[in-house]
């Protein structure tokens, strides 16, 4: 057995544990619960079906992949599961690739496995001289661990599997969380704890939650992690800490899981020693260079940097009056010898440019189309602002057909609530990948531009800033963790709907009732739309408070940065308000293909949630529902506070159906969420009253407050900064 795979002992007690149920219900055990099958005849099927397991074969990802299905199924069938290297058994459960298994050989999947690569699976029912077979079968070793989740999950959500004929393989190469850890373990924009990874105690000292980290990645497909914040640090490239990441890299291989660094573009001079970071100098591209081969030294298998230059005053190439090409090709050719890759952020704005910063990424990404080297692809948001709780997708989407381009979502609610807000990011997701760029006419969707089909990528990607924390439950609020598990999941395959993975992880992670998965599944599904309304419907965005981004602070202006102040975003005055960004305004459409930009760029064609977004509009502007504009923002920041109410109403009816200890922790949280939904509708009608003069419309709860207190709030040592 490895070193850093579960031993014996603990896979024992966690075995006795899973069977006794003695687990505190913190929500440690994310969705791979593993608690015994309820419907006593699907528990009688499963049964019949596992009277044992056998993954033949030592390899450390195989020897993970046979304690999960045996920890797993002793769990789910409540009983323990024998585990073999040889069917002994009428009715047997057998993972392996043709190498490891002679059975696997024998069955001829050939054909069947090419179509799965390297990362996917088979799951099948065969019948063999007599005996059944349930088989998961890959072509890798990684392939059969993510065919044993695959097939544990089938229990857990408890599908029929007595024939199965099922074939997945991932749609994006690179499905990534990227951490926004600092070496001091805080964490940017971290609303669950400090960071994982304990640097002090590394390498010598392997957490267990490591370990339960990578397992739970592989759960979902995730094969890489970016350990270090974008606002990196240079020290992380150093050989004390390279020791470290090398521990970690250790810990994480035998789930798939790659490890990858982000690159302080002046590293060269702060811990090199040089007296410049141009990356057009030869003693900079050597630096660089020599770094990768020594990091590659730890790490045979380092996936690559990803980096943050020339934004939010970061260093970059930018510097030295070169392009963002030029600084991410030196990267790139300095891991290329290794098989690296290079993560490119096109998140850049400049406070100098009077340009719209909606704008900017565009115009300095759009020309250096064709200039990337192959094992470069430019990382971009889901929206052309920053993470916001709705955004249009951001127009490079489609509009650099030669670039790899890597969605970047963000896990972590530094917009959308923070950890106290119950909100399912995946049906924001899901809008933006289904949204058509019309880039190579109809149907380019932003999906394909991210699966690499639309433009013939091989290279292709997506990044989730991660929501992880040191909290015992993993992400802050228990349903903090349907984020983490959805984009995995979309990773894995960006055409799943946000439905039916939210059916999954509610019966992972809290039962299979019917009712309950019902009632968890629509509020997980409203609970998006529902903070937009209390905090930035009909395309309003960039309202909230100075800096921690917590609460509303629509009034906020003055700052030394103009971009970074709400008055520059929804530009209300007397007459009205939104940023305009047709033709009269900035024309941030034009960025768009055409169909797009004549959408966005037409007030009657522009869907309402956008409206605000692109323009600028009279307070009495008629809405679709025949209210005015006024009214219609009143109306919506109300709807948000009810449906927050509502979720609290189907919550408190599940008492009893779930277990005291998550029950009152979310039944808490949604009174925390009533309180931040009230205080944005009151804080922001008061605020844009005073331009609109208008009285708030019948249905509007009168504010607790006046505009004056809400003001002078100024809440202390938030979380995440
Ligand atoms: C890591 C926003 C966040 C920053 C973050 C930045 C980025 O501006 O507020 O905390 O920095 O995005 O994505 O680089």
């Amino acid at each position: 057995m490895k070193k850093h795979v579960l031993s014996s002992l603990g896979l024992f007690l966690l075995l006795l544990s899973v069977i006794n149920h003695s687990y505190a219900e913190d929500g440690y055990r994310l969705w791979l619960r593993y608690d015994q099958v309820q419907d006593p005849a699907k528990l009688k099927a499963y049964r019949q079906a596992i009277q044992e397991v056998v993954v033949p074969g030592n390899s450390p990802t195989l020897s993970v992949a046979q304690q999960e299905l045996k920890m797993g199924l002793s769990g789910l069938l409540g009983k323990p599961v024998p585990v073999s290297q040889k069917p002994s058994q009428r009715n047997t459960l057998v993972a392996g690739t043709p190498a490891s298994s002679a059975l696997i050989k024998d069955l001829g999947l050939g054909d069947k496995l090419k179509t799965v690569g390297d990362e996917g699976y088979l799951l099948l029912t065969a019948n063999k001289k007599g005996k059944k077979y349930t088989v998961i079968a890959a072509n890798t070793d990684i392939g059969v661990l993510y065919g044993s989740y695959h097939f544990l999950r089938l229990l857990q959500t408890q599908q029929d599997i007595s024939k199965l004929s099922l074939a997945s393989a991932p749609k994006t190469k690179h499905r990534v969380l990227n951490h926004w850890d600092n070496l001091d373990r805080t964490v940017e924009r971290g609303y669950a704890g400090f960071s994982l990874w304990d640097w002090h105690k590394l390498p010598t000292y392997i957490d267990q939650r490591y370990i339960d980290y990578a397992r739970a990645n592989a759960s979902i497909g995730i094969n890489g992690t970016v350990l270090t914040n974008v606002n990196a640090n240079a020290l992380v490239l150093t050989e004390e800490y390279l020791k470290k990441v090398k521990a970690l890299a250790d810990a994480f291989r035998p789930y798939g899981l790659k490890v990858y660094l982000t690159a302080r573009f002046s590293a060269p001079i702060e811990i090199g020693g040089l007296e410049t970071a141009d990356p057009l100098d030869p003693k900079v591209q050597a630096w660089w260079k020599k770094k990768s081969d020594e990091i590659y030294s730890y790490i045979p298998d380092f996936g690559g940097f990803l980096v943050k230059a020339n934004s939010e005053g970061q260093p970059g190439p930018q510097n030295y009056g070169r392009s963002h090409a030029d600084g991410a090709n030196m990267l790139a050719d300095a891991v290329a010898p290794h098989g690296g890759i290079v993560m490119w952020r096109a998140f850049v704005y400049s406070n100098e440019e009077p340009e719209d910063r909606a704008k900017q990424a565009y115009n300095e990404f759009k020309p250096l189309d064709g200039q990337f080297r192959d094992n470069v692809m430019v990382q971009v948001k889901n929206g052309a602002i920053d993470f916001q709780p709705r955004e249009p997708f951001h127009p490079l989407f489609g509009a650099m057909p030669k670039t790899p381009i890597m969605m970047e979502f963000q896990i972590t609610q530094e917009y959308l609530g923070q950890a106290t807000n119950l909100v399912y990011l995946a049906p924001m997701w899901e809008e933006v990948l289904d949204e058509d760029t019309y880039a190579e006419g109809e149907g380019s969707t932003v999906a394909k531009v991210i699966d690499g089909t639309l433009n013939g990528h091989r290279l292709t990607g997506m990044a989730g800033v991660a929501n992880i924390g040191t909290d015992r439950n993993w992400t802050g609020h228990q349903f903090g963790q349907a984020n983490w598990y959805a984009f995995g999941r979309m990773a894995w395959n960006p055409y799943l709907s946000s439905e039916e993975i939210a059916e999954e992880w509610i019966k992972m992670t809290f039962s299979n009732q019917e009712e309950l998965v019902e009632k968890l599944e629509d509020m997980m599904l409203n609970s998006h739309e529902t903070l937009v309304n209390y905090m930035t419907p009909l395309g309003l965005h960039h309202i909230m408070g100075w800096s921690h981004h917590y609460g509303p602070g629509p009034w906020i202006k003055d700052k030394h940065r103009a971009d970074w102040t709400s008055v520059y975003y929804h530009r209300a005055d007397e007459k009205g308000i939104g940023f305009d960004r047709t033709k009269t305004g900035s024309n941030a459409v034009a960025q768009y293909f055409p169909p797009v930009a004549e959408k966005y760029g037409n007030v009657e064609k522009t869907p309402e949630k956008y409206l605000l977004w692109f323009h600028h509009l009279p307070w009495d502007y008629k809405v679709k529902s025949g209210r005015t504009l006024w009214d219609e923002m009143a109306l919506r920041y109300q709807g948000g506070v009810d449906s927050v109410r509502q979720m609290q109403q189907t919550w408190n009816a599940l008492e009893g159906k779930i277990d005291p200890e998550r029950f009152k922790h979310v039944q808490t949280f949604l009174e925390i969420q009533e309180q931040e939904a009230e205080w944005w509708r009151d804080a922001v009608l008061l605020y844009f009253q005073t331009f609109s003069k208008r009285p708030l419309p019948e249905g509007v709860e009168k504010p607790e407050h006046t505009l004056e207190y809400y003001m002078q709030l100024d809440p202390k040592f938030v979380p995440g900064i």
